[in-house]
C-alpha cells in the first residue's frame, strides 16, 4: 500500500508540473478588439498540492483530498516590479473563499501561488466570506485591495439561513504580504457589492464606485453603478452617492451592474470595464461591457458602445454559476498592451489581451445604444450605407 502512496504522490506532482508549465495561445482570428487565449490560467487543479493532500502515510494512507478546492475565479491584478500578480477569489469545497496571491513572468501562462494564502484580519464582527478583490494602486501610495464581505443577515428568522448582508471590506498593503485591515466602507444602502477604489484623489478625498443594493442578490430600488467621495480612507464614509450608470431596460445591464478592476487612466479619459446582468428564462446572464469617463471628472460618462465587449462562450458558459463571465482585475502595461482576467461561469480564470490603443478605439468609436430596435436598425444602416459607398466608389 505505501509503494502505490508513493507512485500516486509522483503521478499527481507530475500532472500537475505539467498543467503549470503548459504554454498558453493565442486564439486566432481574434475580434479586433481583444484575443482570448486557450486555457485558463488559473483553475482549482493549478493551486498547490500540499494546499490539497496531506502527504503523510501514517495519517492519509488512501492519499484522500483533505482540502478540496472547488473553483478559482474573480481575480484582482496588479504589476510589481516587472511581475505580473492576480489575487483571485479561491473557493474551498465548504463554499468559504480567500485570497491567495499567484505570480507570473508573462500575464498569460505560468501563474503560480505563493505557498500560502493571504491573511485577511478580521474586523470586530468576523466576515462568514470574502471575495472578489479589487486590487488599486493608489495616489497616496497604498496598494488596497476592496472586496466583499458577507455576513448573515442576523435580522432574518432562524428558519432563513440564506439571508446575507454584503458590504466593502477594506485592507492595504505595500508589498502584497502584510495587510492592514481597515474599517468596512460605510454608506447610506443597506447592502454593497462591486465596490471599486478611484487610483487618485478627486477633489481632495477619495474616490469610490459603489453598488447599492436593497437585497443580497436583488439590487431592487438600488443599483446601477454608484459614485461617492470620502474625507478619509480609515473609517471611510460616503455621505452621498451618486448613480452614475444606471440599470436601464431591455439592455444588458437591465437587472443589475458593477464595476470590474479600477480604471485605466489615458489622454482620453477613464477606461471602464464593468458586468451587466440580466435575466433569461435559463437564469441569469452575466456579460462585460466597457465605458469612459471625463478625466477630469471620472463621474461623467462620455463614451459608452452598445451592448458587451465580452460574453461568455463555448465551454466559458458552462459552471458552478453557468452564463457568466466576471472581471475585477486588468493590468496596463507601460507598451500599452492591457491583460484583462476574466472569469468563467464562477469556476476558472482566464486572460484575454488586448492594448489602450483599441481600447480606446473600441469605446470611442463603437455606436452607442439608440435603446430600441428602430433605433438598432438605423445605426446598422449607417454602416451598410458607408461600406456600400464605398465598393460602389471602389468599382466606379
Ligand atoms: O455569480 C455571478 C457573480 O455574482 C455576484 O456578482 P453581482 O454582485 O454583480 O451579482 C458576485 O458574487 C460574483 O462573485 C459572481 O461572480
Amino acid at each position: 500500500m505505501e509503494e502505490v502512496f508513493f507512485q500516486r504522490i509522483t503521478q499527481l506532482k507530475d500532472q500537475h508540473q505539467k498543467l503549470l508549465a503548459a504554454a498558453n495561445k493565442k486564439i486566432v482570428p481574434d475580434n479586433g478588439v481583444f484575443s482570448r487565449y486557450k486555457n485558463p490560467v488559473l483553475t482549482a487543479s493549478h493551486t498547490p498540492l500540499f494546499w490539497r493532500y496531506d502527504f503523510n502515510f501514517d495519517s492519509n494512507s488512501y492519499l484522500m483530498e483533505r482540502f478540496a478546492i472547488n473553483a478559482v475565479l474573480n481575480a484582482g491584478a496588479i504589476k510589481l516590479n516587472g511581475k505580473y500578480y492576480v489575487i483571485p477569489r479561491i473557493e474551498a469545497a465548504n463554499r468559504k473563499s480567500f485570497f491567495a496571491v499567484a505570480e507570473s513572468k508573462n500575464g498569460i501562462d505560468g501563474f503560480k501561488f505563493w505557498d500560502y494564502p493571504v491573511a485577511i484580519p478580521e474586523t470586530e464582527v468576523p466576515d462568514t466570506n470574502i471575495y472578489d478583490m479589487r486590487l488599486v494602486s493608489h495616489e497616496d501610495g497604498w496598494i488596497y485591495g476592496l472586496f466583499c464581505t458577507e455576513r448573515r443577515d442576523c435580522s432574518a428568522s432562524e428558519a432563513d439561513q440564506s439571508a446575507a448582508i454584503a458590504q466593502c471590506g477594506m485592507v492595504r498593503t505595500k508589498d502584497l504580504k502584510t495587510w492592514e485591515r481597515l474599517a468596512d466602507l460605510q454608506t447610506n444602502s443597506p447592502q454593497q457589492r462591486n465596490v471599486v477604489l478611484h487610483p487618485e484623489f478627486v477633489n481632495n478625498k477619495y474616490a469610490f464606485y459603489t453598488r447599492p443594493q436593497d437585497g443580497f442578490i436583488e439590487a431592487g430600488k438600488g443599483g446601477g453603478i454608484g459614485f461617492g467621495l470620502s474625507e478619509s480612507i480609515l473609517n471611510a464614509k460616503i455621505e452621498q452617492e451618486i448613480i452614475i450608470d444606471p440599470k436601464i431596460y431591455h439592455t444588458v445591464y437591465e437587472l443589475k451592474n458593477g464595476l470590474g478592476p479600477a480604471p485605466i487612466k489615458t489622454k482620453q479619459g477613464w477606461l471602464h470595464l464593468a458586468h451587466g446582468v440580466r435575466n433569461t428564462a435559463a437564469g441569469l446572464r452575466y456579460v462585460l461591457y466597457m465605458f469612459m469617463t471625463d478625466l477630469a471628472d471620472p463621474a461623467k460618462i462620455i463614451y459608452k458602445p452598445a451592448g458587451y465587449f465580452m460574453a461568455p462562450e463555448d465551454e466559458e458558459r458552462v459552471g458552478d454559476v453557468s452564463n457568466v463571465v466576471f472581471s475585477n482585475g486588468w493590468i496596463a502595461d507601460e507598451n500599452g498592451d492591457v491583460f484583462i482576467y476574466y472569469a468563467s461561469s464562477d469556476t476558472r480564470l482566464h486572460v484575454a489581451t488586448s492594448s489602450v490603443a483599441q481600447l480606446l478605439d473600441y469605446v470611442m468609436n463603437t455606436p452607442g445604444d439608440g435603446f430600441t430596435s428602430f433605433e438598432t436598425v438605423k445605426t446598422l444602416n449607417r454602416l451598410i450605407e458607408k461600406n456600400l459607398a464605398k465598393t460602389m466608389s471602389a468599382t466606379n
